[in-house]
């Protein structure tokens, strides 16, 4: 039991959940490792949600609304963090969710689908044996849903490897992710790329979404197009290294 007056106890909490739901069968014992390297980097965020990461939560919000067939990509780790969010923005957006792993076993995907539909889902894809392969791609994740991924015009696909990254955008896909490292590949290769923690993100896209969806097509657009990904992430790897700047020059603070 971690007491509430611990310094560390919104980030001891979030290791909880995923400690759950390795233990339940939902997260990967790698998703163990993948968070660790998140955590990494949010210590060197400072554990907010920074202006360009707002930034691209409005143009992630945006493109979603504007979607024709969105879908959102939900691995082991993203259903044990946010199951409530991640269901919730699939029902206002609206936009299926897919299970899709990769460390997929029929176990994992049986115990995930159960877990989002607890929290309230009601379609889940990705489950059937009747799935289809995305070209060049050699990962479990290569096996995507007909109805789902396979003919999505954007996809949704928080804390993603970068190989499927670059996969769906060889297939033309629209990609929008959530990846707390500026420099990975998925960051790097996607269109819309919110470097922030999925536990701050996912409810700060769900009020993006309730705030645009009724905003005329031309200023979605628009917002759109004036957003760019690259500048973006240079823009946080800047903010990043002021910040440590900064820190090199004062007292080093407590968090
Ligand atoms: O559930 P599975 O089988 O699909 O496996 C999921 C993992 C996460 C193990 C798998 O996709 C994987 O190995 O991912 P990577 O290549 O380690 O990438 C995960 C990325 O997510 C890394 O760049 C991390 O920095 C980032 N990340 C980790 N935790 C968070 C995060 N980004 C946002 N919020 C987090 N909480």
């Amino acid at each position: 039991m971690i007491p509430k007056s611990h310094p560390r106890y919104e980030s001891l909490m979030i290791r909880e959940k995923l400690i759950r739901g390795f233990e339940r069968g939902i997260v990967a014992k790698a998703g163990l490792i993948a968070h660790g390297r998140g955590e990494a980097f949010d210590y060197l965020l400072g554990e907010k949600t920074i202006p360009e990461a707002m930034r691209a939560i409005e143009a992630a919000a945006a493109t979603l609304i504007l979607a024709k067939h969105p879908v959102i990509s939900v691995n082991g780790n993203v259903a044990a963090l946010v199951p409530d969010e991640i269901v919730e923005l699939s029902k206002l957006i609206p936009a299926p969710l897919e299970i899709n792993l990769f460390y997929r076993t029929k176990k994992r995907i049986e115990k995930i689908k159960k877990h989002l539909e607890e929290h309230g889902a009601s379609t889940v894809l990705g489950i059937t044996d009747n799935l289809v392969t995305i070209p060049e791609l050699f990962s479990e994740r290569r096996k995507v849903d007909p109805e789902g991924i396979y003919k999505a015009d954007v996809v949704f696909v928080p804390l993603e490897d970068g190989d499927r990254t670059e996969a769906l955008r060889r297939m033309g896909k629209i990609v929008v992710t959530v990846d707390l490292n500026p420099m990975s590949r998925t960051a790097r290769a996607a269109n819309i790329t919110i470097v922030d923690n999925i536990v701050r993100a996912a409810p700060l896209l769900i009020k993006a979404v309730k705030k645009l969806k009724r905003r005329p097509e031309n200023e979605l657009m628009k917002i759109v197009n004036e957003f760019d990904n690259d500048l973006n992430l240079r823009n946080v790897v800047r903010y990043l290294r002021e910040r440590l700047f900064q820190l090199s020059k004062s007292r080093m603070q407590l968090m």
